[in-house]
């Protein structure tokens, strides 16, 4: 078994400077170290960085193919990948990643620290021995996520923890494994139908609305001018929001008579987003709305990027919101 891993940046690899903490750790080093501590000395284990090395704060849809290119690049040299990022948006990364990647027939474990390696007491050595383990263990598929105990599907994820060494969850999906003496797995597996020879990842105008109890029309209206290509909303609940506030329902209605998707997601971690269901999900149009369903808001956005980048629009990408192309909802 050959394992490739490819340093993107974050916390993992920062050190200390006068502005806070930057990236600047020789990973290449540090991962040979830890191979050895790990007993993994006689593996073949490849190592690529993107450059340069981001917090990932910084990542947008540019990173994000740099990534997969890179994968893509290293594919015939390996068996299976490990991805150190930045935790700050590794969730998306791995959304992005997982669309990106979902015909790659390879696995690729996502995972970072809370820590910088260098640092007594991080979570670097065994967040980064559980990647590898999940990758050596041949279980593994698709594209995943490795931290704290536990291996969840790459765009099931979100970040819940700023200092936990569980920073991770999965609010709607079963974690695929947790790690232990023996490693536990789970029998899940969410159906995908994949997507051959994706375009690139492009830098997409869409606007996030964030609901938040008093929000005016004028305010959200000025968050979707100019007119975006597409339209994620944060809603309450299942899919609720304000539909007595003047102008708002108006709004979503010109929005999508111009051709605008309107994706709605809920703010709730654990949510199955189903429109209608109260006279307050009916502030969006029925035929120019999409419910994210079960999806995290992270794998909700990531897809949105994903499918305007294959130069889908209005039905034809709200068709996609609600078809499965990595495991991203449930069935
Ligand atoms: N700011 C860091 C990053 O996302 C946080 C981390 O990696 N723990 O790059």
């Amino acid at each position: 078994m050959r394992v490739h891993v490819t340093y993107a940046g974050g916390t993992i690899g920062m050190v200390e400077s006068e502005r806070g903490l930057v990236p600047g750790a020789d990973m290449r080093t540090w991962l040979s170290e830890v191979a050895a501590l790990a007993g993994l000395e006689g593996s073949s284990i490849g190592f690529s960085q993107i450059d340069p090395p981001i917090d990932s704060s910084n990542a947008g849809p540019d990173q994000w193919r740099a990534l997969v290119d890179d994968l893509v690049r290293h594919r015939d040299e390996a068996d299976g990948f490990v991805v150190l990022h930045g935790t700050d948006t590794m969730a998306y990364a791995s959304s992005a990643a997982s669309f990106a990647l979902a015909s790659f027939s390879k696995p690729v474990v996502f995972t970072g620290s809370q820590l910088p390696a260098r640092c007594a007491g991080s979570d670097a050595y065994s967040n980064t021995v559980g990647a590898l383990t999940a990758v050596f263990s041949g279980r593994a598929t698709g594209v995943s996520l490795f931290f704290g105990r536990h291996l969840f599907r790459g765009c099931r994820v979100t970040k819940r923890s700023t200092w936990d060494f569980e920073g991770f969850e999965s609010p709607c999906a079963a974690p695929l494994a947790c790690a232990g003496a023996p490693w536990e797995w789970s029998a899940a597996s969410e159906s995908a139908c994949g997507w051959p020879d994706p375009l690139a990842y492009r830098r997409c105008d869409i606007a996030v609305v964030d609901l938040v109890p008093g929000v005016s029309t004028a305010r959200i209206e000025s968050a979707v001018t100019p007119l975006p290509e597409a339209v994620l909303v944060r809603a309450y609940g299942i899919g609720n929001a304000p539909c007595d506030e003047p102008g708002f329902p108006e709004l979503f209605e010109g929005l999508a008579a111009r051709g605008v998707p309107i994706v709605v997601c809920s703010q709730c971690a654990q949510a199955s987003v189903a429109l209608g269901r109260y006279e307050a999900g009916t502030a969006f149009p029925p035929d120019g709305s999409v419910g994210a369903r079960d999806m995290t808001f992270e794998a909700a956005y990531a897809k949105t990027a994903f499918l305007l980048s294959q130069g889908l629009r209005g039905r034809d990408l709200m068709a996609w919101m609600g078809r499965s192309i990595a495991g991203e909802l449930s069935a």
